[in-house]
């Protein structure tokens, strides 16, 4: 990171961050497919936002994501190193880890879960997101769900009717078909244990703790808002990662 971007990061951060400024140097995470790895003795990273936290409003306010990013995904990641050192596990790949999360103990699972899903979520946003995906992801999006309206709509209704806090996905099956399913708490469709399993190639926050200070109980809002922002070249990068 150049001098100029690590103060406009360390600016954007303010005194609240939980995490020192010598581990934010290293991420670059739209075409990195998140691989953040053990480095040293510092563990996992939590990845640089690509926008300031005001970058999302309207649909983000500024005040969740200083929250969301700096408290609760900070949190994740620092217990997540907690846990694997407790655990004494060195593996330094994370979707190793999801992968087999059931031999793991539940403050992994939790948190390991917790620190990818949200490194996820902050690239599937962007300042420059929304409108209608194209390329190849546009057109298996067409193929399997009749239209991007329709897609939408069945999306939007799993996100909303997911009962309690977890995440909707959008995900690529063994198969290279197309599923849009839900997760609980902070598990996710690479886990072993999850029901259906998949790619992520799109996801979204329902903890209420991603949208309850600026739509308080109508997660629906917020559902809506989430497509004016959604960074569709991240989800091709992903789609064209996962059928290749
Ligand atoms: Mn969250």
């Amino acid at each position: 990171m150049n001098k100029r971007n690590f103060l406009k990061h360390t600016a954007a951060l303010g005194a609240g961050a939980l995490i020192a400024p010598s581990l934010l140097t290293s991420f670059t995470i739209p075409g990195d497919r998140v691989k953040a790895g053990l480095t040293g003795q510092t563990g996992f990273q939590q990845p640089e936002l690509n926008y300031a936290f005001d970058a999302l409003e309207p649909y983000i306010d500024r005040r969740t994501m200083e929250l969301h990013y700096s408290k609760h995904h900070a949190g994740y990641t620092q217990k997540l190193n907690e846990a694997l050192g407790r655990e004494g596990i060195t593996e330094d790949n994370i979707l190793r880890i999801l992968e087999n999360i059931s031999s793991y103990g539940a403050a992994v699972r939790n948190n390991g879960g917790g620190y990818y899903n949200h490194n996820l979520y902050w690239n599937f946003m962007s300042p420059e997101g929304g409108g209608t995906p194209r390329g190849k992801i546009g057109k298996a999006i067409r193929k399997q769900f009749g239209s991007f309206e329709a897609f939408k709509e069945q999306f939007s209704s799993v996100a909303a009717s997911h009962f309690g806090s977890g995440w909707a996905w959008l995900i690529v099956k063994p198969n290279g078909q197309l599923q849009v399913v839900s997760t609980p708490n902070q598990d996710n469709p690479l886990m072993d244990v999850s029901e259906v399993k998949g790619s992520p190639v799109l996801n979204i926050d329902v903890w209420e703790h991603a949208y309850y200070l600026n739509y308080q109980n109508q997660r629906a809002r917020y559902i809506e808002a989430y497509w004016n922002i959604i960074d569709w070249d991240y989800v091709e990068h992903l789609y064209r990662e996962a059928v290749q």
